[in-house]
This record gives structure tokens, sequence and C-alpha cells, in this order.
């Protein structure tokens, strides 16, 4: 999986990876992973890492990948809930991490082991999703299903040795981890990471492709002198949420660049991009990427349908769930709308459901965030929804039905904050005397969200 970090005649140079403050070469990083492997595997089963942006959290991917230690990031904001039933569903053996976040698992030795023969089907990583409701799912990738998104990618990008990759995206979801980590290491470009995906930052850093979430390129290009200092890039990738066609017009005429866009999900990899080899067309997320295949179900006379994807970056199946979540063909269904033209190029027009929400790129069921905010005692009805917002692309508002007293809705915020992970926080509590329901007693969540 990690050709060019494990090839002795692969790219060694002088700075693989820049990280904050910390710099590793090639060597660096498989001797400190090396010095962990062992230890891994003695855990005897999958490993949990507190994924913060930092060289702990590389070192201990690599050494999972290294060692054939299934590892499971966990997102290192996250509130007590969220954490423990991470641990507890992926059936985590070990903790890297601060002691008391660890839920009582033992940590890892500092041990030295072999590398373990590479099997490109066993699972290298669990990432945790939401779906609309109840608490994240586990998806499960393996080497190989890693290997065919990237490999797919790299051609599609031309991403070669000769790359240095920036960004400072989270390394705990599929974008800043898969694409943003094992991506160079895979192709052999470095990586600087700048911790946080500030303009400042990127502005700062030295690279030719950046990879960012729309929520990234909006602040981007509120900041003209930042986004200057991209010029001498040759490559800008958005993805994880839709970017907005006057963010992509502000980029390339602040850039000089126009934007490539890509679309994924933590259970498919990324299944379609623009490639840099032709123009882009701002608002569509171009044809799929390697031998990814796709199809519209149930299309509209608009041409406008439910999107479904098959192929090698799509997993087999969430962790622990009986019931297959692909048909008996492969066939996975997004819950993502799309049209494609007669190019084949796609457009995502939206999502089936509106419980679940996109803000900032994250991705948040709005059951999970409810069943938090019923806890409370003043709290008798709640409907949480995604509204527009230009920088966040959505943004939480719990609309709630209850006892409103002063203090109610911060309290409210830092319920959703001690149990979940920030992001899932509302940004807005709005008292509201009742829901809007339809006939069958049914929330119109969509009236809700149009405000
Ligand atoms: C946030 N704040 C709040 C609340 N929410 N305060 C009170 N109440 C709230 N409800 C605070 C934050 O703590 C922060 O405080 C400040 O407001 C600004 O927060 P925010 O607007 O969220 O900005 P940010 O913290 O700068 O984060 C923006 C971000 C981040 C960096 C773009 O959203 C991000 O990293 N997104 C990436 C998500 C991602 O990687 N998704 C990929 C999923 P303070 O300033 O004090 O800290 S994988 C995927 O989607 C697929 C596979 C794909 O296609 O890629
Ligand atoms: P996640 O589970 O965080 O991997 O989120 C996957 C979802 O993000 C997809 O189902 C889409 O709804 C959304 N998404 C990702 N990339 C794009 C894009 N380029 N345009 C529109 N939506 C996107």
């Amino acid at each position: 999986m990690l050709d060019a970090l494990t090839d002795p005649t692969g790219p060694d140079r002088p700075a693989l990876l820049t990280l904050g403050d910390a710099v590793l070469s090639r060597d660096g990083l498989l001797e400190a992973a090396g010095r962990l492997s062992g230890g891994l595997r003695e855990a005897g089963g999958p490993v949990a890492v507190h994924a913060t942006a930092s060289v702990e959290t590389v070192v201990a991917v690599v050494a999972g990948l290294l060692s054939g230690v299934p590892v499971v990031p966990v997102p290192p904001d996250s509130g007590p809930v969220e954490r423990e039933h991470v641990l507890r569903d992926s059936g985590a053996a070990a903790w890297v991490g601060p002691a008391g976040l660890g839920g009582g698992l033992p940590g890892v030795a500092a041990r030295a082991g072999d590398p373990a023969a590479y099997d490109p089907d066993a699972t290298a990583l669990v990432l945790y999703t939401s779906g609309t409701t109840g608490l994240p799912k586990g998806v499960p990738h393996t080497g190989r299903s890693l290997a065919a998104c990237l490999d797919g990618l790299a051609e599609a990008w031309a991403w070669t040795p000769d790359d240095v990759l920036v960004h400072g995206l989270p390394l705990f979801h599929l974008h800043g981890l898969v694409l943003g980590l094992l991506g160079p290491l895979r192709v052999g470009s470095p990586l600087v990471h700048t911790v946080r995906p500030s303009p400042e930052a990127y502005a700062g850093a030295t690279g030719s492709v950046y990879f960012g979430v729309p929520t990234v390129w909006h602040r981007l290009v509120g900041s003209p002198a930042s986004a200057h200092a991209l010029r001498r890039a040759r490559l800008l990738v958005s993805g994880s949420a839709p970017l907005p066609v006057t963010t992509f017009t502000a980029l390339e005429s602040l850039t000089g660049l126009a934007p490539r866009e890509r679309y994924g999900m933590t259970e498919t990899g990324i299944t379609l991009s623009a490639r840099v080899d032709e123009p882009p067309r701002a608002g569509w997320v171009g044809r799929p990427v390697g031998s990814t295949q796709t199809r519209l179900v149930a299309a509209d006379a608009e041409g406008m349908g439910r999107l479904e994807v098959r192929g090698p970056s799509v997993m087999s199946g969430y962790l622990g769930r009986p019931t297959p979540d692909l048909d008996a063909d492969g066939w996975f269904a997004t819950g993502d709308l799309a049209v494609v033209d007669d190019d084949g190029w796609h457009r995502i027009v939206g999502r089936e459901s509106t419980d679940l929400i996109k803000t900032g790129g994250y991705r948040v069921g709005a059951g999970e965030v409810e069943a938090v905010l019923l806890e409370h005692p003043a709290v008798d009805e709640v409907a949480v929804v995604g509204v527009p917002d230009d920088d966040l692309g959505q943004r939480i508002v719990a609309y709630v039905v209850g006892s409103g007293s002063p203090g109610l809705e911060d309290e409210l915020v830092a319920l959703v904050g001690s149990r979940l992970s920030w992001h899932k926080r509302p940004r807005a509590v709005v008292m509201v005397d009742a829901l809007p329901r339809n006939a069958m007693g049914k929330v119109q969540k969509k009236t809700l969200a149009e405000g």
C-alpha cells in the first residue's frame, strides 16, 4: 500500500513530511513506525488512535499499515459518548493517545517488529461516519480499496513524486488521512501539513498541489493576498462538499488556477473527479475515477436520479452489520442525487435525505444530534436541520419545542459538544411552539431548512 515509502529505491527526500514544526524523512518515518509496529501487533486486534494533526498520528497509522494491524482513527475532539461508541464498536484492542481518553484500553508498547506480509484484502483502516440516525458507523477499508482510490486519483491529476502536496485537513477522515497522507506516501510526493487549513497557512507553504474543502477555499478567496500566493501551484482540488460556483470563479481569478472538483464518500472512496488534462466545469464533479462505474436510478424527466457507484475503492459493508450494504452486483446507493451529461460528466444536485448535513465538509447525522438534545429535561421535541450557509455550506440549526429559559440555547449547544464531536454542535437553537408537520404527522424538515 505504502509503495513509495517502503520501496528502498523510492524517493528519499530530505523532507518527506512537514507537519507544523516537525520534519520527517522517509527513513525517519519508517524507523519511527518500525519502533511501534511490534507493540501494535501484540495488541491482538485493531488499534484506536487519537487522531490529532500530529506526527504521533502519522507514525501510528504507518505502523498499523506496516504491521497489518487495522487502525481506527478517533476524532480528537469527540465527546465521551461518541468516543466510547467508536472504541467499543470497532473492537479496538489498544489505544494510542492520552491515557484518560482510551476507555480503559491498554496502551501500545514501544516495541519493534518485523513488517507483516502485505495482505491487500485485510482491513487496514476503519473510518467512522455518520448515518441519518444513531451513532456513527464503521467503514472498513482494505489496502486494495485504498490503493485503488489513490491510484485512480494520481492518474487523473498527474500526481507524481515531483509534486509537493499542501493541506491542513483533519487526519481522521478519508479526505485528510487517505488522500492527504496515504496519497503522498504511495505516490512519493512530499507532504506539507499545515495543521490548520487557514488562508495564511496555505499561503505560507510552498507546494504544487493543494487540497481543501469548500469552506477552506471560501476563506482563501476572502483573503486575496493569501490566494495570490497559490499562483505558483499547478493544481487546486476541492472535495467533501459542493464547491459554490462563486468560489470556483473567485479562486480561478485570484490564483490563475481553475480548481478541480472531485466527489466521494467515506464508504466509496473518491469515485468521480475532474481531470487535470481537461478544462473543469464549475458545479460539475467530473467522470468516474479509475475503473469505477456509476449509474442513475429512477431518473426523472430532467435526468436527475439516485446515484449508485461500484468499483474497487468501494467498501464491502459497514463494520459488524449483518445485512449487506451493497446489492448483489456490488452497487452502493450513495444517497446523493445527480445528473450526468452526454460526455459522462456528473453534477451532484443534492442529497435524498435532509437528515445528513454537511457542515464545513463534515458529515453530521441529524438524528445523532437530536438524540443528545432530547436528553435535556427542558426539550420536548426537536428537529435538527442544515441551513444554507455561505461559509460552511450548511450550518446546523436545532428547532426545539420545550420550556425555554434564559441561557437554555447555550446549554443545549454545550450539551452536544460534551457528548459528540465539536463540529456537531448546533450553530443556533431556535425555540418554537410547534414543529411543522404534514398530514401524516411527519416533521417537515425541508420547510425548516428553508428558514
Ligand atoms: C464552531 N464553533 C462554535 C460552534 N461551532 N462555537 C459555538 N457554537 C458552535 N456551534 C467555534 C469553533 O470551535 C471555532 O472556535 C470557531 O467557532 C470557528 O469554527 P468553524 O467555523 O467550524 O471553523 P474552523 O474551526 O476553522 O473549521 C473550519 C474547517 C473545518 C477548518 C474548514 O470545518 C474542517 O477542518 N473541515 C474539514 C472536514 C473534513 O475533513 N471532511 C472530510 C470528510 P475557535 O476558533 O476558538 O477554535 S471525508 C469526505 O467528505 C469524503 C470522503 C470526501 O469527498 O472527501
Ligand atoms: P463523507 O461521509 O463525509 O465521506 O461525506 C460524503 C458526502 O459528501 C457525499 O455523499 C456527498 O453528499 C458529499 N460530497 C463529497 N464530495 C462532494 C462534492 N464534490 N460535491 C458535492 N457533494 C460532495
